[in-house]
């Protein structure tokens, strides 16, 4: 791992600087959230590195899992002692990557301040261009680049690997891929290419596509376990279990993440149409300003469905986005219904209380 020696090897910059001082937060210092762990972060700052909490404060006033640290965050700090400090506050975010869990209505922040997001799935798995799609979604709602990287090429033939390839160059045209391998090496000084100085890049995927191996690579020393896939399940059995920042020799950063099973969409609208460019194009032009393109007469991107020159994969795939996105809205609505209305049942309570002279 790379010795931090300023603060910009951390991966701070001129953005989370001016905020600072627009705050007049200087009597606390600024450290960048290293760890995630259940209820505490580790931070690391030029003075070393903490474990710290929030303050009971700032949890009180927090009204949603974005108002809390995530691992990426510059974080205002008081140091207790040589190890311990309390969060006071987080610094506005430059980018942001976030999923909602499915079945729950909760979201959670995967990291933060990130520059471009590695999309790993490995080529000898059954690998779904409908979930990169779901991660471009996220990516790009958070203004984040996707580069897709296809790992464990040395298990298929040379054949079968171009046939995926042009799979993928037919539906994501505008996408970049790196296919690589860590047993060969293959692919992994193009992966070296993409990380510069200063940029941090978040590593995304299942469990057992490799993330950790290759950023063990990339730290050119196996400083991250790595676990086995399970023979009986054919899955990973998920090696790493908190998200964590290692810094690498040439001054990139990365982001190891557990891996994820499922990637939710939470508000991405803004996601999804740029990702679906093609499609909102076509939308413009349909008959009904309110067109859902799924029965409307007059709907452009039936139409271009139906002549074949709209991808179905990519159209089926638009529509269940577009819905989850709309499905989140409500069930936030409906939250934020109840929110309202039991504030409404505390108030009437305590003026009762006050009434009958409590
Ligand atoms: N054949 C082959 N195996 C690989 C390659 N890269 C990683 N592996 C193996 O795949 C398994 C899982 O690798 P990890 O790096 O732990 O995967 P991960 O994505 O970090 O998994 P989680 O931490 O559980 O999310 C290990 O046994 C690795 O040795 C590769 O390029 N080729
Ligand atoms: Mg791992
Ligand atoms: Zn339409």
């Amino acid at each position: 791992m790379k010795k931090i020696t300023t603060i910009e090897d951390l991966g701070y910059s001129d953005f989370f600087e001016s905020n600072r001082k627009k705050l007049k937060l200087d009597s606390f210092s600024v450290a960048r959230v290293v760890v995630e762990y259940k209820g505490a972060y580790k931070v690391k700052n030029m003075s070393g590195e903490y474990l710290a909490k929030i303050t009971g404060k700032q949890m009180f006033n927090a009204t949603s899992r974005e108002d809390y640290p995530a691992v990426g965050d510059w974080v205002l700090i008081s140091e207790l002692d040589k190890e311990l400090a309390v969060i006071h506050g987080v610094l506005p975010r430059r980018t942001m990557i976030k999923r909602k869990y499915s079945g729950k209505d909760e979201i959670q922040i995967i990291a933060t301040n990130i520059d471009v997001a590695f999309i790993i799935e490995s080529v000898d798995r059954d690998y779904n261009l409908n979930r990169f799609e779901r991660y471009f979604a996220i990516a790009n709602a958070g203004g984040i680049k996707p580069v897709v990287i296809l790992n464990k090429i040395d298990l298929i033939s040379k054949e079968e690997l171009d046939l995926k390839l042009a799979q993928i160059k037919d539906r994501f045209s505008d996408i970049d891929f790196i296919f690589t391998s860590t047993i060969t090496n293959e692919g992994l000084d193009e992966l070296k290419t993409y990380i510069t100085k200063g940029k941090t890049y978040c590593f995304l995927g299942s469990s057992g596509v490799g993330k950790s191996s290759l950023i063990n690579k990339l730290l050119g020393e196996n400083i991250i376990k790595t676990e086995g896939i399970s023979i009986r399940t054919g899955r990973g059995k998920h090696a790493t279990t908190n998200r964590e920042i290692y810094f690498l020799e040439n001054g990139g950063i990365v982001i190891d993440n557990p891996g994820i099973r499922e990637v939710g969409m939470t508000d991405t609208s803004v996601g999804i149409d740029n990702l679906f460019a093609e499609i909102t194009i076509l939308a413009k032009k349909c008959r009904y300003t309110d067109c859902t393109h799924i029965h409307e007469p007059g709907c452009e991107v039936l139409s271009a469905l139906e002549s074949g020159k709209l991808d179905a994969g990519k159209y089926s795939n638009y529509i269940s986005l577009k819905k989850e996105v709309e499905y989140y809205g409500m069930t936030k609505l409906k939250k934020r219904e109840k929110d309202r209305q039991f504030g409404k049942f505390i108030k009437n309570a305590k003026k009762e209380l006050k009434e009958h002279g409590y």
